[in-house]
């Protein structure tokens, strides 16, 4: 399919910005690593500090490049099913939005003026620039929405009863979820820590900025998910050669995903003494609800894998797993997504033990919830975007990939780093290795008094993971950018796999409509969220004063008298 001048422009960018940001991210990745194991016992290395370093990392690869990616793929799904494209003025507004909020972030890190973690929580204290340049990305991912749903309110009236195509509904059902929970981190940034950064208060209530970040935090780690969803539902199936199981498990899984992805924040806060138990336990719940759709996701998509394999001529019970196209370069998306899919079922797993309240307080802070998040985030979201970006790249510059046999191999390396490295991660949290610490200045530096000799394999095996997984970043972005610069060889066009339903069941209105699930979602957040925010207001403990990362007291304090200084 053709697609205007404007629309490919903003395409290229939106991935292209963010990919190369991603080298840094990667870098301070790997230099994570190279900390932790006690490779070397400093606080910072080329001019960059620890802390400087991990904010980088988060912020560029957890946010800037999901949510440049989000909306990129939202347009290319948008404009690729219903055959329209977003208002050319709304989506460059978006692009700009997004573009300099991440420069001023970018400015705030690079200096040394945010090293305050992708969590931002307070009392540590960023520059106001790094607040509102957060605050810019998100409200500039979320202004396409409005022309998607124009677009999609004029498709539904030229085609009133056709089902809403599934890649369509998980755009939409995504960025809804998107603007809900964005309410809550732009009300913590604008009234809660911009103020407080720019000096014009004191001090600043920690529990209930906590919780509105959480409000926004988890639903963020759906906003990464269902692009990868919406590949696994409607591509997936395809590439492996065969037909998606049941199209209403999808629609299912996908309204589920709005009923349940914001009210479960607290289940990041069961450690906070301020939010009483009973709200613990009924976010909890839901918590175990919200894996629901995932594994409905599960036996679906092993059905269709199932499917796709007996068409390839597999036999017994598990033989098909030996015909799906693993190494077909022609196919390399297969390799991408499959990938992330395996390391989802550990990802999965773990998240399904850090919900539960009493293995919670065994895991929380260590370095098991790094284990998790990284075959989850760095699973199946990430190497779905970075499949998905050369896919998309490459089919509508019509450039053919650069090194594709070299392609299909990096997703499976990625797939082993990672194994290594969260194996060592998770291993070394059951043995109280903490998160978020730079160990080769202490517990990892057998000069210390702190050394931990138990946290050498599990530090070693993290760093061998993370060798391998940069090595397999470094392929990929050989492969992008070579890609980049490499000759058209044909017109090109936006073209996406699509699968066909083995069970396309008939539209059910309900399932064709957003109407009924937006209602149950604000009434199930209020009764989530209401009490938690008045546990936050009525027992929030003493106001805080800024801190920063590398000082115990607080700032006003530290440029006088800060005993730790002198
Ligand atoms: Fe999580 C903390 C619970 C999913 C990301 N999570 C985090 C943090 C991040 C994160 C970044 O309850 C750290 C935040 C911070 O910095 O403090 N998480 C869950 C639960 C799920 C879950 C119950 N998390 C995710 C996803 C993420 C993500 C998805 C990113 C994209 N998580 C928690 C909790 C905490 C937490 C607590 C706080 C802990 C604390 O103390 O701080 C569920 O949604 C997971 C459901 C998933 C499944 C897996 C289904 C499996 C599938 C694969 C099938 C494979 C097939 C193919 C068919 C049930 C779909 C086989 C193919 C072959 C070739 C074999």
């Amino acid at each position: 399919m053709q697609i205007s001048k404007s629309l490919k422009r903003l395409i290229y960018w939106e991935l292209g910005i963010p990919l190369t940001l991603l080298t840094i991210g990667i870098y301070h990745g790997l230099m994570q690593t190279v900390y932790r194991a006690g490779v070397i016992h400093q606080s910072s290395f080329a001019h960059l500090d620890y802390y400087q370093g991990l904010t980088l990392h988060g912020v560029i690869n957890a946010i800037v490049l999901t949510s440049f990616f989000a909306v990129a793929f939202g347009h290319a799904t948008m404009a690729f099913y219903l055959k329209k494209e977003p208002h050319r003025w709304v989506a460059w507004l978006s692009f700009w939005l997004m573009t300099i909020g991440t420069l001023l972030a970018a400015w705030a890190m690079l200096s040394g003026n945010a090293s305050v973690l992708y969590t931002f929580y307070p009392p540590l204290k960023a520059h106001p620039l790094f607040y509102l340049g957060a605050a810019l990305l998100i409200v500039g991912s979320w202004v396409p929405l409005f022309s998607w749903a124009n677009m999609y309110m004029s498709w539904k009236k030229e085609h009133p009863e056709t089902k809403t195509p599934l890649a369509v509904l998980g755009t939409l059902v995504n960025f809804t979820i998107w603007f809900v929970c964005t309410l809550a981190v732009a009300y913590e940034v604008l009234v809660l820590l911009l103020p407080w950064a720019m000096g014009w208060k004191a001090t600043i209530n920690v529990t209930l900025a906590r919780t509105l970040f959480w409000f926004f935090g988890h639903a963020l780690v759906y906003f990464w998910l269902l692009p990868a969803y919406i590949m696994y539902y409607t591509m997936l199936p395809k590439l492996a050669g065969g037909k998606l199981f049941s199209d209403l498990a999808g629609r299912i899984s996908l309204f589920l995903f709005l009923l349940l992805s914001v009210p479960v924040g607290v289940h990041h806060q069961f450690s906070d003494p301020s939010i009483s138990r009973g709200i613990k336990m009924f976010q909890g719940l839901l918590t175990f609800g919200v894996a629901l759709p995932s594994f409905i996701t599960a036996f679906t998509l092993a059905a269709s894998l199932e499917y796709a394999g007996r068409k390839r001529g597999s036999r017994g019970l598990l033989g098909f797993f030996g015909k799906l196209p693993y190494l077909d370069s022609s196919r390399y998306l297969f390799a991408y997504l499959i990938g992330g899919l395996f390391l989802f079922i550990f990802g999965g797993l773990t998240g399904i033990v850090n919900a539960s309240g009493v293995l919670n307080a065994v895991v929380h802070n260590t370095a098991w919830l790094p284990g998790h998040f990284h075959m989850t985030v760095a699973g199946p979201v990430f190497l779905s975007i970075i499949g998905m970006s050369l896919f998309l790249y490459s089919g509508i510059s019509g450039k053919p990939v650069f090194l594709p046999r070299i392609n299909v191999i990096i997703p499976y390396l990625w797939v082993i780093g990672i194994l290594i490295f969260s194996t060592g991660l998770s291993w070394g949290g059951l043995i109280g290795e903490p998160r978020r610490t730079n160990l080769g200045m202490t517990y990892l530096n057998p000069k210390n008094e702190l050394f931990t000799p138990e946290w050498v394999p599990t530090t070693t095996l993290a760093l061998a993971g993370g060798i391998i997984m940069t090595f397999a970043a470094l392929l990929f972005f050989i492969v992008f950018f070579g890609t980049m610069f490499s000759k058209k060889t044909s017109a090109g066009g936006l073209d996406l796999p699509v699968s066909e339903a083995l069970h396309d069941e008939k539209r059910i209105p309900l399932f064709d409509t957003f109407k009924p699930w937006l209602i149950i979602m604000g009434i199930i957040i209020l009764i989530a969220y209401i009490p938690a925010f008045i546990n936050a207001t009525r027992n929030p403990g003493p106001g805080a004063p800024p801190f920063s990362p590398n000082s115990p007291v607080p700032e006003q304090i530290s440029k006088t008298s800060n005993p730790y200084n002198q």
